[in-house]
């Protein structure tokens, strides 16, 4: 169950992972504390000893939320979805909810990795071209998709359902 403390979320200003989980806050009202990590100062402060403690995969964002640490944007806000009282973030509809994750996922696991900073250092910079033809890859597979479930929003008219 929610607590009163409030959460904490450890991200980086220009993370597209910490956005979703900025993004899932405001849409629920929540307040939260920030505590930056910065990806490039001081050769990436995600890699400390102490931020890894939070989350072994080096990465932001991690939550601190209801005494326990939550990393991975999806879980997080799917946790704060089925905690917290306000608007639901996952449509109602089974159909609807599934193409979400359907869509989340295109980008989180498909699109998303590649860009990191983590993959770019390891290959190289010369070899980005490398990481595009796999992020075009799915950004194309992501148009059909989204014909078929996009209204004002990828799914639907609607950011957010009543509960
Ligand atoms: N699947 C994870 C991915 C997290 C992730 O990739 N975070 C990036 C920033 S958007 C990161 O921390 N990268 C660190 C690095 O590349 O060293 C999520 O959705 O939270």
């Amino acid at each position: 169950m929610a607590t009163q403390t409030k959460p904490v979320l450890h991200g980086y200003f220009r993370s597209s992972c910490s956005w979703r989980v900025r993004i899932a806050f405001a849409l629920k009202g929540i307040e939260y504390d920030q505590v930056p990590v910065n990806l490039i100062k001081d050769g990436g402060q995600q890699l400390t000893e102490e931020y890894t403690t939070l989350n072994p995969m080096q990465q932001v964002p991690a939550v601190e939320i209801d005494g326990t640490t939550l990393s991975q944007s999806l879980a997080v806000i799917q946790y704060i979805d089925e905690t917290r009282p306000g608007p639901r973030l996952l449509p109602a509809d089974p159909k609807k909810r599934a193409q979400v994750r359907m869509i989340s996922d295109v980008i989180a696991s498909g699109i998303q990795p590649l860009q990191n900073l983590y993959v770019i250092q390891k290959i190289g910079t010369e070899k980005v071209q490398w990481a595009q033809h796999f992020i075009d890859r799915g950004f194309k597979a992501l148009e059909p998709i989204l014909k078929e479930t996009a209204g004002k929003y990828c799914v639907g008219d609607e950011v957010q359902g009543g509960r």
